[in-house]
């Protein structure tokens, strides 16, 4: 016999052995030996894997047979389809949280290293901007925080979530999604929020320790999951198409593109390709919006996205400022 190994390492390296063959049977003898566990355990592993969601046919003298992979974004099934290098190569998966970014931070004062990422399939208590709450229904979204330690300036941080909502973005386009993206933190389709960032950062003036991006992403919610106030303002993929998506390979597609633009910017000092999605699909440019900061409300005209990231506006009286993301909503567009 081997040396005991992990409950975890021993489910995914069954899981790996059914995939290997998938649709047809493994014995147990043939994954006893190989993984020199007795085939009760493999037994027990088994059926913990079900739980999880995966449809395995068993039969006695044939064997185990995986015909349909869990819908859960755990490692093992985001894994195969990621193409990063940092970003994404330890996931954390709960199956219920209260915020993937709370978890997240936690893990980060703890010292958790850069590119972790925490998602869970429902968020009992997500959130938003300055306290607000984020709608998270169970196995319906993409309820993820990534932990980032970046060498920038903590001037530049809201850089990130333009980084982000480009990564989105470009993301939903590969599925055929036509979205656009409203400055600083949504990603809008038809008129509707389908996709919220929040950025939290813990450092002092000149020096980072950590970022938290989280991202929520409303694949395969429906319309009643929204209370009446939040139906009229949010969206969802399936809402719009009728349809499910994968919501692993939108995971995958977000952190892919994400970890390309954010290396652009931190290894390479380069966000030109992150402003030009963000201005290219902007859906607030050329508009008249409310501007609302600390409780007041001015009219304005946005006239670009500049090369910080910043959104420039005119004011009704002919001045014109660059807005940083900071405290600032956006209305009336
Ligand atoms: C955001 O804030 O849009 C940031 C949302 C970030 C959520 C992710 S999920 C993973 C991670 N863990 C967390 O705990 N949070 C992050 P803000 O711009 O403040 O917008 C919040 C407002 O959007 C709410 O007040 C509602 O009006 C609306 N809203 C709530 N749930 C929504 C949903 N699922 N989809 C669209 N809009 C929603």
């Amino acid at each position: 016999m081997k040396k005991m190994k992990g409950v975890f390492a021993l489910k995914e390296e069954i899981l790996n052995l059914l995939r290997e063959s998938f649709g047809s049977f493994v014995s147990g003898q043939e994954i006893s030996e190989k993984l020199g566990v007795s085939r009760t355990a493999i037994w027990k592993y088994i059926n913990h894997l079900k739980e999880d969601g995966y449809e395995i046919e068993s039969i006695s003298k044939k064997g185990y047979r995986l015909l349909v992979a869990a819908n859960i974004l755990t490692e093992e099934e985001i894994h195969p389809l990621l193409n990063t290098k940092e970003i994404g190569k330890k996931i954390l998966h709960f199956d219920t949280i209260d915020s993937t970014n709370s978890k997240a931070k936690e893990l980060a004062n703890n010292g958790e290293e850069h590119g972790t990422i925490v998602v869970s399939e429902e968020q009992t208590l997500g959130r938003g901007r300055m306290g607000r709450s984020f709608v998270s229904p169970k196995g319906k979204g993409i309820w993820m925080s990534i932990i980032l330690r970046p060498d920038i300036d903590p001037l530049r941080i809201s850089l990130i979530t333009q980084i982000a909502a480009a990564a989105v973005n470009t993301a939903l386009t590969q599925f055929g999604v036509d979205s656009k993206i409203k400055w600083p933190n949504d990603i809008i389709l038809k008129g509707k929020k389908v996709c919220g960032i929040l950025t939290e950062m813990s450092g002092e003036l000149t020096k980072i320790n950590y970022v938290v991006l989280g991202i929520g992403l409303n694949a395969n919610i429906d319309c009643d999951d929204f209370t009446e106030e939040i139906k009229e303002i949010a969206t969802s993929l399936k809402i719009q198409f009728e349809r499910d998506f994968d919501r692993k390979a939108l995971m995958a597609s977000v952190i892919n593109n994400f970890e390309a633009l954010y290396d652009e910017f931190e290894k390479k000092d380069d966000i030109s390709n992150t402003i030009k999605i963000c201005k290219d699909k902007s859906i607030l440019i050329g508009k008249n919006i409310k501007v609302i900061q600390r409780n007041m409300e001015t009219k304005a005209k946005v006239l670009d996205i500049n090369e910080e990231g910043l959104l420039v506006v005119e004011y009704e009286d002919g001045t014109i400022k660059s807005l940083i993301s900071g405290e600032i909503s956006i209305r009336g567009y």
